[in-house]
C-alpha cells in the first residue's frame, strides 16, 4: 500500500495537493478537516462540539479524530492506499495511526511536509475566507491561533516521523503544478 501523510501548517496546500494525488495514484483521501466539516453540515452532536473549537482555531480532541479515521480505514479495506491530509496533528494521533495501520499489516510510507512561511499562510487563508464561508478563514486572529496550535502541538509530529526515517520536506511556495512535481519526485524515491 502507498500511505502518504501530507503535512504542514494551515493553508500550506495539503487539501489542494491531495486533489491531484487522488487522481494520479488512485488513493483514498482522508481529510479530518473535511470529515469534521461534514459532521457540522449534518448537525451531529460531534459536529456541534467540533464547530466551537474549529471556529476558535483550536484542535478538536484526539479521540474524536482517531475514531473517525479508524472508521474510514475499516470502510475501505480494499484500498490501494490512503492520503492522510491534516492527520495526524498531534504525536498521540501519530501513535494511534501507526497502531491502526499495524493491525491491518500496513504502515505509513512517507510524510511529505509543505514548507510555507506565516505571512503567506495568512494571506492564502484570508483570500480563501472571502469566498469559502469558513469562519476559521475569515478572521486574522483565528488564523494566527491556528498557526500557534500548529507550532505548539503539530510541529512535533515531524520529529516522530524523522525518528522512523520517513520525513521529507519540500518548498510549498510556488505554482501548484511545480509543488505537485516535487511531491511526485519524493514518492518515486520512497514508494
Ligand atoms: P483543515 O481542514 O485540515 O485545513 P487547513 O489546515 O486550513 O488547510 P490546508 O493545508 O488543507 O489548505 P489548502 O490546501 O486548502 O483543518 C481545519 C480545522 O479542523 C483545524 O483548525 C482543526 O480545528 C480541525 N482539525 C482538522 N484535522 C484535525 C486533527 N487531526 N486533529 C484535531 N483537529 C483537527 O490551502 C489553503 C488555501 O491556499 C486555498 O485557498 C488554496 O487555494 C491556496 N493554495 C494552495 N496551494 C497554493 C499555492 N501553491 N499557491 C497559492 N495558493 C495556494
Amino acid at each position: 500500500m502507498l500511505n502518504l501523510v501530507l503535512f504542514g501548517p494551515p493553508g500550506a496546500g495539503k487539501g489542494t495537493q491531495s486533489q491531484n494525488l487522488i487522481e494520479k495514484y488512485g488513493l483514498i483521501h482522508l481529510s479530518t478537516g473535511d470529515l469534521l466539516r461534514n459532521e457540522i453540515l449534518q448537525g451531529t452532536a460531534l459536529g456541534l462540539e467540533a464547530k466551537k473549537l474549529m471556529d476558535a482555531g483550536m484542535l478538536v480532541p484526539d479521540e474524536v479524530v482517531i475514531g473517525m479515521i479508524s472508521n474510514k480505514l475499516d470502510a475501505n479495506k480494499d484500498a490501494k492506499g490512503f492520503i492522510f491530509d491534516g492527520f495526524p496533528r498531534t504525536v498521540a494521533q501519530a501513535e494511534a495511526l501507526d497502531s491502526l495501520l499495524k493491525s491491518k499489516n500496513s504502515a505509513i510510507t512517507v510524510m511529505i511536509a509543505l514548507e510555507v512561511n506565516d505571512d503567506e499562510l495568512e494571506h492564502r487563508l484570508l483570500l480563501r475566507g472571502k469566498g469559502s464561508g469558513r469562519a476559521d478563514d475569515a478572521n486574522p486572529e483565528v488564523i494566527r491561533k491556528r498557526i500557534k496550535e500548529y507550532n505548539d502541538k503539530t510541529a512535533p509530529v515531524a520529529g516522530y516521523y524523522k525518528a522512523q526515517n520517513k520525513f521529507t520536506s519540500i518548498n510549498g511556495i510556488g505554482s501548484i503544478h511545480d509543488i505537485f512535481d516535487s511531491i511526485n519526485a519524493v514518492i518515486a524515491v520512497k514508494a
